[in-house]
């Protein structure tokens, strides 16, 4: 007998219904699920592919070890203790940070990372952290935690009531929206050009997005920051002065640090003349219901952390932040924000150290990967990386320079990787723990609700029950934490501390969170809990995003109160590097990268339907650049940058920006030892393999992917 599972789909962002049915230990269909109040229905390609992997016969199930004749496959015990072994020999003999620990994107989409995961990395005691985030939205919480306070206070757009959208630097027609889960974007933008609205798409690329936007307006990539300064002097000039939510600080300092950014200074830096900067920033303070939306493109940017300071500052000036149709905050049922220490992520910390050869900084208690591999060379340093730990990542081929991290990786003494597919990076390890697949375990948002553009709340069920022969990422966490406990000779409270989560297990953390929350007993015993979502498989909705931003500010750290802060020093300390970025733009073309909505990053390519087509993996050209090359669509071509070459084939496109080209990241399947079958007959190569790790904002550590300086010549 068929039985349907409502579940949400932990792909992406989105957090999209999908309805499972389920034959035996098959899923024999997906389709949207119009229950789900916030996908009512829809789905991506991506979403039944979840059934592929599932079933994909190269995705792991067994523990494997490295010996010299190959991969062995060995029990979960003498995985796990050949693991905290390995683990603990480096760190004792090199030193706790001689560890360090990899965390990539799909743990913020797993339930038992996101809750495990920071006890786990405190066990493992290493000051050589490293995720995503620093290649991702690290200026997006930087100016979070400097601005409001809070890491995590991410403003999310209200799409759904919005009348004026400026969308700098996303493509969620493909990427399905980014810190703002709002699945059918295409749906939500339509709306808003149904009720009168305006959509505008800033961006080097004429993108899907930009395809259904009222304007597209090409900007030259890096130069983003300029952009808005400019945007920012226009509204002062302007006198556009709206109220806030809470009390605000250092408008002034904010006014005079962008002054000499007129539209007239930055346009030939941009490619945006004056007239057409000032006309986008008076339509957006405009409409009574704007808001100006920034995501990766000015994020993983030189001057990622300005840009999003700018951003913020705009919303804030413009009288958005935190008003209906403006850019708001969700408020999660789980609530990471307010969640007692143990649950939740904390609100940040920035400088605290730097990395040890470049000087980088710290980000709540992490570094940017872009230092790893020069951090691992550094062996002859009093703190050498000796051993590295990676969770649900791919470094190798999603961190710039990803071929000498990987060299650097092949190095070293032990590698740990707790991944369910031998990817560029996890072949590199010694010991293998896979986790259960994505319909083997139970699924809940932890962070996602946090930047939703509605409040809704949902638990999923596992589909699939684990055997005895396979773990979860959280068991397998706390596995290699008893271990490590029991071979420092640990004091028994740290001992009965990981005993009492293991019993415990996401589940009975959510309930306690859940019950905690702002929806949960405060509103009485009908409020949420995991009990009532069990009993409401599709979902709950709590509604549209309300005001909230008073109640979430925190008071400072340095004892002042609650504020936004419009001028953060460590901001006005980089406005001397934008205005020296006038002078200095670089001629010649640049690179830039993209997704593609049937890729996720690094995998899924392994899945056959996602897979079919033509080659996905192509630089795609002005017409009038490639005739300088000169090349032909289809030709391929060499593509240089400071730190080496990739060959790839041309796609003529006349949405790209004269002077700017594009390759998207996560390809480079051709590394021998991956088993990924169908990967590798899709190669492609890596957009990392030519990125610059010596590139990055200097503020924020953020590897800067926008605008990488490159040639391109034809192969002889
Ligand atoms: N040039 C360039 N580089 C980029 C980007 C770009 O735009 N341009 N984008 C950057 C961005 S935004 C990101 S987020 C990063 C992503 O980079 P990473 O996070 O390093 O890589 P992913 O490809 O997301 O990692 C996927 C791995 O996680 C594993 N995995 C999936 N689910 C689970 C799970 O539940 N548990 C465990 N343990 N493992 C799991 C998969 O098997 C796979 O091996 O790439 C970045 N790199
Ligand atoms: N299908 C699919 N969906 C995904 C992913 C995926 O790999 N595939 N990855 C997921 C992840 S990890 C993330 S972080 C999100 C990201 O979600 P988005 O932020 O929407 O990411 P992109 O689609 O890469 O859009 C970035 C845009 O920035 C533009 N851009 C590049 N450089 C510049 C610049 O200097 N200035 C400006 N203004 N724009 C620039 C690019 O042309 C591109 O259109 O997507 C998520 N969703
Ligand atoms: S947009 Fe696609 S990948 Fe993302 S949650 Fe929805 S179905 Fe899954
Ligand atoms: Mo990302």
């Amino acid at each position: 007998m068929p039985v349907v599972h409502p579940r949400t789909c932990s792909l992406c962002e989105a957090m999209c219904g999908l309805l499972l049915t389920v034959e035996g230990d098959r899923v024999v269909s997906v389709r949207g699920d119009d229950d789900d109040p916030l996908s009512r229905g829809y789905l991506c390609p991506k979403g039944p592919a979840i059934a592929a992997l599932h079933e994909d016969p190269d995705r792991l199930r067994t523990p494997l070890r490295r010996t010299a004749s190959g991969w062995q496959e060995i029990g979960w015990d003498e995985a796990l203790d050949l693991a905290a072994a390995g683990i603990h020999d480096v760190q004792q003999r090199h030193g706790r940070h001689a560890l360090a620990a990899y965390i990539g994107n799909p743990a913020v989409h797993n339930t038992g990372t996101m809750l495990y995961g920071p006890s786990f990395l405190r066990t493992l005691g290493t000051r050589h952290r490293y995720s995503a985030t620093s290649v991702d939205q690290l200026p997006q919480m930087l100016a979070a935690y400097l601005m409001y306070g809070h890491q995590l206070l991410l403003p999310v757009p209200d799409v759904d009531r919005t009348q004026h959208l400026v969308i700098l630097g996303g493509n969620p027609l493909v990427s399905n929206g980014s810190i703002m889960s709002a699945p059918d974007m295409k749906r939500r933008l339509a709306d808003i050009r149904a009720r009168g609205g305006k959509v505008v798409v800033v961006d080097p690329r004429r993108t899907e997005t930009a395809e259904v936007a009222d304007e597209h307006v090409f900007v030259r990539p890096g130069s983003d920051a300029l952009l808005l300064a400019a945007m920012v002097s226009v509204l002062f000039e302007d006198g556009v002065e709206r109220a806030t939510p809470a009390p605000v600080r250092n408008l002034d300092a904010l006014r005079t640090a962008t002054r000499e950014f007129t539209p007239e200074s930055v346009a030939a830096a941009t490619g945006i003349d004056a007239a057409t900067i000032r006309r986008l920033t008076r339509e957006l303070a405009a409409s009574p219901a704007g808001v100006l939306y920034a995501r990766v493109g000015v994020s993983m940017h030189p001057f990622g952390g300005l840009c999003h300071w700018l951003v913020n500052a705009i919303n804030v000036i413009i009288g958005a932040l935190d008003r209906p149709g403006g850019s708001m905050f969700a408020k999660p049922a789980f609530d990471i924000i307010a969640a007692p220490a143990p649950l939740g992520l904390g609100r940040g910390s920035f400088g605290r150290w730097r990395s040890k050869v470049r000087g980088l900084p710290e980000f709540g208690g992490e570094l940017p990967v872009a230092t790893l591999a020069e951090d691992i060379e550094a062996r002859a340093s009093d703190d050498p990386i000796r051993a590295l730990v990676t969770i649900a990542g791919n470094p190798v081929l999603s961190t710039p320079n990803g071929r000498r991290l990987e060299a650097a990786i092949a190095g070293l003494d032990f590698v740990v990787a707790i991944d369910f597919y031998l990817n560029e990076t996890t072949r590199h390890a010694h010991v293998i723990l896979p986790p259960s697949g994505p319909l083997e375990h139970g699924h809940f948002d932890v962070a996602l609700h946090a930047i939703a553009v509605r409040n809704t709340v949902k638990y999923s069920a596992p589909v699939f029950a684990i055997g005895g022969h396979q773990r979860h990422d959280h068991q397998i966490m706390t596995g290699l934490e008893r271990r490590l406990h029991a071979l420092r000779g640990a004091g028994i409270s740290a001992r009965l501390e990981v005993a009492a989560r293991e019993r415990l297990g996401p589940e009975r953390i959510l309930a306690v969170g859940l019950r905690a929350g702002p929806w949960g007993l405060r509103r009485g015993l009908g409020g949420v809990s995991l009990a009532k979502l069990r009993r409401s498989p599709h979902g709950i909705d709590l509604g549209p995003l309300t005001p909230s931003l008073p109640d979430r500010l925190p008071a400072r750290r340095d004892g002042t109160a609650a504020h936004i802060d419009l001028a953060p020093q460590e901001f006005l300390g980089d406005v001397d590097r934008l205005r020296a970025s006038l002078r200095d733009a670089t001629p010649g073309l640049v690179l830039i990268g993209r997704r593609g909505l049937r890729s996720n990053n690094s995998w899924m390519h392994n899945v056959p339907k996602l897979m079919a087509g033509k080659p996905r993996c192509t630089l795609l050209v002005h017409p009038d650049d490639a005739a300088r090359i000169p090349a032909v669509d289809g030709d391929v071509v060499r593509v240089r940058s400071r730190i080496g070459s990739i060959d790839a084939p041309i796609e003529l496109d006349d949405g790209m920006m004269p002077g700017v080209v594009s390759l998207p990241h996560g390809f480079g399947h051709h590394r021998e030892g991956t088993g990924q079958r169908v990967a590798s007959a899709h190669a492609g190569v890596s957009i990392n393999d030519i990125t610059d790790e010596q590139a990055v904002d200097a503020l924020s550590g953020v590897a800067a992917f926008s605008g990488v300086s490159v040639s391109v010549e034809a192969i002889p």
